[in-house]
């Protein structure tokens, strides 16, 4: 950052967004503390200054009058501003008597999408969960990534994820994801509609699988228009084919890989064929895209938030990474392969090659015994366990940036659990559809006030780059940093004396924590080390960027406290504003990453084998809902809380419910008019858009909308015509190894309002 003390004169700061995954790199443009204007970060090693619209209007985020700039309490239904002791006050005298009382299950915890992008909820959310003690541990992850999550960690024994090698690959099969609208997810690459254009450039080819003509599918070689919710029997179809037919090349992994032998008879049933009317794809058509799979030089599918909230969303996640290794792409260039990030990978900790693997459902739901998996349960029993009385019973809620009465299926039912509760905590900056209900919301800073590091999207990159963001503005005298928000949580919950609050004891801590499990790790490059030695060596970073500078300088690339002078410290990222490129996606990395008992890929796990019977049943079924719903994202959205900036916002309806002409015209129902739309759990009416770029019989609402409930105060959200389509998806249509919810296939009915 360039500095002045002239407030009048232009200077220039760079920062990553933190708006989605894409992570780009934005130069801003400050005169009198305000920002003046924002493009895309020519320099920027990874995203060579593409921005997206969203990416400019964070200078309109961090001056929205509705971000909540001090702490609120409720008193009389009202909120009214406090300041921070007070609001801990409130929290200490409200939550912690419910804790004594019922015990630490009675309070659940909640934690939304940006934690996945705010430095301080990614490093301090751990410590939270700890704190609270509570097996009742929620998240965004059960309707978004948990089906990916499973598969991966089923196969390899950590989370670890491969990534398609958009920049090098020559044929790119997606399903489920729309890019060119949510700029890639689980696949962090800046630009990637240009990457896509690169592909067929090259001379590739690009192949989308989607029920609707999205953005994407639209620009891509060739469109697969698929019934939503059977992307497991396609691509085990497809499995099948390059079995059956001798096209299948694992060679390069073979000797790493238990399993694969079985993979011929297990998807047997599973013939084109078979598929073909379920899926509603002609077989020639997946009989081609087998071919042209393992024909191709180099190959990747990719599968995102289709293939995962739908009801096979494991099998779905896991006939990805299966067809991947199939064609011989696995972990190879131009196929699908691992990042290596800079921080908080961990594949790269640890004995390489060897571990503990991956265990699920150690713990079952209190009400309907739905499995635990990493850590927590489905959001699809949060409403369930607050309003059965008993033992267990949930009675408390902390949210940290999430908005589940939004986010999460039947929507009106969570809200009314959630209005039950005896005290809610939000760390959220906003008054919307969940944070109504609390008690106490503690406000971050804007994205603009705080540091940034992607240390979980960095590990989904296309590329290995990290990038570090200084704060651009300082805090008001009312904020308060989101880590010592969080940190003044965790110490309350810890039951430590209020009055006795230390930030910098807390991080004396944390170091030496972390520092000596370091030293001990024997696979560390630190290991054997003095913790007081390497802690005289750190910067004087504090909070959550001194946990960064140990996980930087601790990481593959990092220092190890002077053991490598040439690596990666803190302070040499701070002085690349523009981040530093660490190269392309490395092959091999198998079987050094994997984390199973048997040091092997584990092709076939046990429980997708399981899994695989619920497919193969599911074959027989009539497949005739009159309708089903599924979503879509719009380029101008993220998720539920970006309808606040009007530049966002302006222009025609989005929240609109896409129908096809021959549909439209049976029920009659015509262009612009209200259609209700009813499922199991609910009812909304919404204005209809008629359209030949969705499959018959299928329905689109876009997720996010509908602020207009009443006490949510954002002024131009809560203007904005939209519904809720959560009031539509239904807590009981999962995918059932899991427990994700299928937010996608949902039965409905339409007809005119
Ligand atoms: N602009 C914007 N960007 C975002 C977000 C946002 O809200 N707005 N949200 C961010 C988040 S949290 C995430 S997780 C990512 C998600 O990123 P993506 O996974 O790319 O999500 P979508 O853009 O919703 O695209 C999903 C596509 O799946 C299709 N689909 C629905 N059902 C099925 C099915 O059964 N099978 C198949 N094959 N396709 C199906 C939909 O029609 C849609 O086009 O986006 C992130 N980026
Ligand atoms: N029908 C349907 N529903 C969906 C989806 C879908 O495709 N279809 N997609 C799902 C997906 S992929 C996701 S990830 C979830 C998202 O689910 P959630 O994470 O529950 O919801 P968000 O809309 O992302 O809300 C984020 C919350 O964080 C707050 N916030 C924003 N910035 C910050 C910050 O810096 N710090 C803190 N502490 N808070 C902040 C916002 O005010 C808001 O309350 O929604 C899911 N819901
Ligand atoms: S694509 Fe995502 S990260 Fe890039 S500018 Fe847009 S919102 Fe920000
Ligand atoms: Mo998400």
């Amino acid at each position: 950052m360039e500095s002045t003390n002239d407030p009048t004169t232009e200077r220039i700061a760079f920062r990553t967004c933190p708006l989605c995954e894409a992570g780009c790199g934005l130069e801003l443009s400050i005169k009198n503390e305000q920002v003046v204007r924002i493009r895309g970060d020519k320099d920027d090693v990874f995203s060579h200054g593409f921005v997206c619209p969203k990416g400019t209007t964070l200078g309109h985020l961090h001056s929205d009058p509705d971000w909540l700039r001090q702490p609120h309490v409720k008193r009389d239904g009202e909120f009214v501003a406090v300041d921070w002791d007070e609001a801990f006050a409130v929290i200490e005298a409200g939550l912690m008597p419910v804790l004594a009382e019922h015990g630490r299950d009675a309070a659940a915890l909640y934690l939304g999408n940006p934690g996945a992008h705010s430095l301080a909820p990614l490093i301090y959310n751990g410590q939270l969960i700890k704190a609270l003690g509570s097996r009742n541990r929620f998240s965004a992850s059960t309707v978004d990534q948990r089906p990916k999550e499973i598969s991966s960690a089923m196969m390899f024994g950590s989370v670890a994820i491969p990534v398609p090698d958009l920049d090098r690959t020559d044929y790119l099969l997606m399903l489920g994801a729309n890019p060119y609208a949510s700029n890639g997810s689980l696949c962090t690459a800046p630009d990637f509609p240009g990457r896509l254009e690169a592909i067929q450039a090259r001379g590739g080819k690009v192949v989308c699988v989607d029920p609707r003509r999205s953005e994407t599918a639209a620009k891509a070689d060739q469109h697969v228009e698929i019934r939503p919710g059977t992307d497991a029997h396609l691509l085990a179809a497809i499995a099948h084919t390059l079995l059956a037919r001798g096209w299948a090349d694992p060679s390069n992994l073979a000797d790493h890989c238990t399993g694969i032998d079985d993979l011929e008879e297990l998807f047997a049933p599973y013939s084109p064929e078979a598929v073909a009317s379920i899926c509603g794809i002609a077989t020639e058509e997946i009989t081609t895209l087998a071919r042209e799979l393992a024909e191709a030089p180099t190959a990747a599918v990719y599968g995102r938030i289709g293939t995962c909230t739908q009801e096979f969303g494991t099998l779905a996640s896991w006939l990805v990474d299966v067809v991947n290794l199939l064609t011989g792409n696995l972990d190879s260039v131009g196929g699908a392969m691992f990042a290596k990030g800079a921080a908080g990978q961990p594949s790269t900790k640890g004995a390489p090659g060897e571990g503990r693997g991956f265990a699920m459902g150690r713990v079952v739901s209190r009400v309907s015994s739905s499995p635990e998996s990493l850590g927590e349960f489905s959001v699809a029993v949060l409403a369930e366990e607050m309003e059965t009385p008993g033992d267990g019973q949930i009675r408390a809620l902390i949210t940290v940036g999430g908005n589940p009465v939004s986010s999460t299926p039947n929507s009106q039912r969570l809200d009314a659990a959630i209005a039950g509760l005896d005290f809610v905590v939000s760390v959220d900056p906003y008054i919307n559809e969940t944070t109504r209900h609390a008690d106490v919301i503690l406000p971050p800073p804007t994205p603009l006030q705080k540091s940034h590091y992607d240390v979980a999207l960095l590990n989904l990159a296309v590329r290995n780059v990290a990038n570090y963001s200084a704060p651009v503005f300082e805090l008001e005298d009312t904020q308060m940093s989101e880590g010592e928000i969080m940190q003044r949580l965790i110490a309350l919950l810890s039951g430590q004396p209020f009055a006795d609050f230390d930030a910098s004891e807390l991080d004396e801590m944390v170091t030496a924590a972390m520092l000596a499990s370091s030293a001990r790790d024997p696979h560390s490059k630190v290991a054997d080390r003095e913790p007081a030695e390497m802690a005289e060596q750190l910067s004087d970073s504090t909070g959550a960027d001194r946990v960064l500078e140990i996980m930087l300088r601790t990481g593959p690339y990092g220092d190890g406290f002077g053991a490598d002078p040439d690596g990666l410290t803190l302070e040499r990222l701070v002085d690349e504003p523009h981040g530093i490129d660490l190269g392309a996606l490395e092959p091999g990395r198998i079987p050094d990453l994997l984390r199973t008992p048997s040091g092997k890929v584990e092709v076939v796990p046990e429980p997708l084998r399981a899994d695989l019977a619920r497919l193969t049943a599911s074959l027989e079924r009539a497949w005739d809902d009159e309708f089903v719903l599924i979503g879509r994202r719009h380029v101008r959205s993220n998720n539920s809380w970006m309808h606040n900036i009007r530049v966002l916002t302006k222009g025609r309806n989005r929240c609109t419910m896409q129908i096809h002409p021959d549909d439209a015209q049976r029920i009659g129902l015509g262009e612009g008019g209200d259609a209700t739309v009813t499922s199991r759990v609910g009812s909304v009416t919404v204005a209809a858009e008629i359209t030949d770029g969705i499959r018959p019989g299928v329905v689109s609402i876009p997720h996010g909308f509908g602020q207009d409930m009443p006490g949510v105060q954002l002024s131009i959200a809560t203007a904005y015509r939209g519904v809720n389509t959560n009031v539509l998806t239904d807590e009981t249509f999962v995918d059932e190894l899991s427990g994700n919810i299928a937010l996608n296939g949902v039965p409905v009915s339409v007809a005119p309002a």
